[in-house]
């Protein structure tokens, strides 16, 4: 009886350290991985489309791409980044890019993509008078004030507002947009200041 407990426990044991070894072999792994690639690069998602199959969308189109430099700090829940902050991430680091910079006014439909290895989301929030991208002021939680806001596109292969758009998903929401201009914004915790806002003038 007692031969056969220590015996278990050393299976236990054996076990541990064997999972231990996978962990450590996954992380080099996805550590190497992770300097071989441009910035932007997705990790393991196609490199292009998305992994959701989005219906028709009415209006005009509006293809948005969401993205982040991979590696260990950003996408491998290191506890790095406690609260998702963004501590000491350069400015620039995330990006937010539409492939139309002016859009006529009325249906317009944004398809929003996550290249990224974290997640992401759109926010439409306008553009008041001289008011310029990139220099709301950022609440204690570094994130935007969304009061305003338009409608947002924050759901992994939905429409509309979810708990953000997972990595190699895509999500998209049907707008009435009058003139104006307007900001584009990623409003997760630290995404605006590392970089995710641009522009869109609608006509
Ligand atoms: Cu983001």
């Amino acid at each position: 009886m007692k031969g056969y407990s220590l015996r278990k426990i050393s299976l236990i044991a054996a076990t541990i350290a064997g999972g231990i070894v996978a962990v450590a072999g996954v992380t080099g792994l996805s550590v190497g991985a992770v300097t071989g690639l441009n910035m932007g690069q997705p990790l393991s998602w196609p490199a292009s489309g998305s992994s959701c199959s989005a219906p028709q969308l009415a209006g005009t189109a509006v293809n948005v791409t969401l993205s982040n430099m991979g590696g260990p700090m950003m996408g491998g829940g290191s506890g790095m980044m406690p609260g998702g902050g963004s501590g000491g991430m350069a400015r620039g680091a995330m990006r937010l890019s539409s492939d139309r910079a002016i859009v006529g006014h009325g249906t317009v439909s944004f398809l929003v993509t996550n290249n990224g290895s974290v997640s992401h989301e759109l926010v439409v929030l306008p553009l008041s008078g001289s008011q310029t991208v990139g220099t709301r002021p950022l609440s204690g939680e570094t994130k935007v004030e969304e009061a305003g806001s338009v409608g947002e596109a924050s759901s992994t292969c939905g429409a509309g507002a979810g708990e953000g758009i997972a990595p190699g998903a895509s999500s998209w929401v049907t707008l009435k947009l009058a003139p104006g201009r307007y900001e584009l914004v990623c409003n997760l915790p630290g995404h605006y200041s590392a970089g995710m806002y641009t522009e869109l003038t609608v006509s």
